[in-house]
């Protein structure tokens, strides 16, 4: 049976130019700062991201940790909307490895204004939590990939330089933001005092994600990145991949938008179905199904059953993404399967 995995963007297989670039990749010791492939890609992600210095990662979720670890102090109180990433996904990291609390807000569709952060900001009595991150996320994940409006991030930004707060992206999907706003990665990043993105989402790449900031930052950031585990040796073999994903998957994104709009729309007239078709902007479609007897995931085993593999992304949330590794013709296949699975 043939499966169409729409799970996430991280399942995409690397291909067979993308393991030629790995296989070839001239290595050395990362620990030394002696592997010219891994030198290279940092030198281009900082570049793209108008950012004195980046680093390499095993994992977008290192990244963000890492911002947290070099911005805060333990005590202090960070900023984030209620469905973002760090909140829901990195299983109570920011507590475990900087000590410190965070404080969900609940945006629109993910997004959050700046009065809604000038209003969690805590005032600076000395048994208050001391707020010193703010953490955005562009694009949002759990809200189904929204974009970010540059407009409220300059508000954002002209915010936490009043308060004197750090300011952090979680950009994972960055360059999907860009590819359907026809923003430069660079013209989001300027805002932000750090920004993280991957290469293992929907650019292809197996492994691999990055954190740009200040050489001082960065600096501080390669510390803690020892000290959690990430000093990373002959690595320029990933580096590679990363690199031949940011040479030639990032326009093709724009198919991926193409199709999740498709399949959206297909499945927008299923009784029951909530999907909420202006939250689909690039690659993910979160819906909700109400009025059926099967649980969510009971929903996703019987679509398992039928070879369309779909995520649960919290209690009676569903997620499908596109990505490099799905065809048209299958997107088309799943939306024949979902439709005979929910259709009635
Ligand atoms: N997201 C994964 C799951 O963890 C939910 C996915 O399948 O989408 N920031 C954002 C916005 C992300 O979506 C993810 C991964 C991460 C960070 C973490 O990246 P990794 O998995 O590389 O640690």
């Amino acid at each position: 049976m043939e499966i169409i995995d729409l799970r996430s963007d991280t399942v995409t297989k690397p291909s067979r130019e993308m393991r030629e670039a790995m296989f070839t990749a001239e290595v050395g010791d990362d620990v030394y700062g002696e592997d010219p492939t891994v030198n290279r890609l940092q030198e281009k992600v900082a570049e793209i991201l108008g950012k004195e210095a980046a680093l390499f990662v095993p994992s977008g979720v290192m990244a963000n940790q890492l911002a947290i670890k070099t911005q805060t102090q333990p005590g202090d109180e960070v900023i984030v909307e209620s469905d973002s990433h760090i909140f829901n996904f990195e299983t109570a990291g920011a507590a475990f490895l900087s000590n410190v609390q965070l404080c969900p807000v609940e945006g629109n569709n993910g997004i959050l204004n700046a009065e809604q952060v000038a209003q969690a900001i805590r005032s600076k009595v000395y048994y208050n939590p001391k707020t010193s991150l703010i953490c955005l996320e562009n694009t949002h994940n759990k809200a189904g990939g929204t974009i970010y409006p540059l407009e409220e991030i300059q508000k954002i930004y002209d915010l936490a330089q009043n308060k004197n707060l750090a300011l952090h992206l979680d950009g994972a999907r960055l360059w999907n933001a860009s590819v359907a706003t026809g923003i430069a990665p660079i013209e989001y990043a300027r805002f932000f005092d750090t920004v993280s993105v991957c290469f293992s989402k929907g650019l292809g790449a197996p492994i691999g994600s990055a954190l740009t900031g200040t050489r001082e930052k960065i600096e501080s950031a390669r510390k803690y990145r020892k000290i959690f585990g990430g000093g990373m040796r002959q690595v320029g073999i990933l580096a590679a991949g990363a690199l031949f994903a940011l040479d030639h998957n990032i326009e093709r994104l724009k198919e991926d938008h193409d199709k999740a709009k498709w399949l959206a729309k297909e499945l927008s007239n299923l009784p029951g179905m909530n999907l909420d078709l202006n939250s689909v902007q690039t690659n993910i479609i979160i819906f909700h199904m109400s009025g059926r007897s099967e649980s969510a995931e009971e929903i996703i085993s019987q679509l398992k059953a039928k070879g369309v593999l779909i995520s649960e992304m919290g209690i009676s949330t569903l997620r499908a993404v596109t990505h490099l590794d799905v065809s048209m013709e299958q997107i088309q296949k799943a939306s024949a399967t979902i439709k005979s699975l929910l259709g009635n």
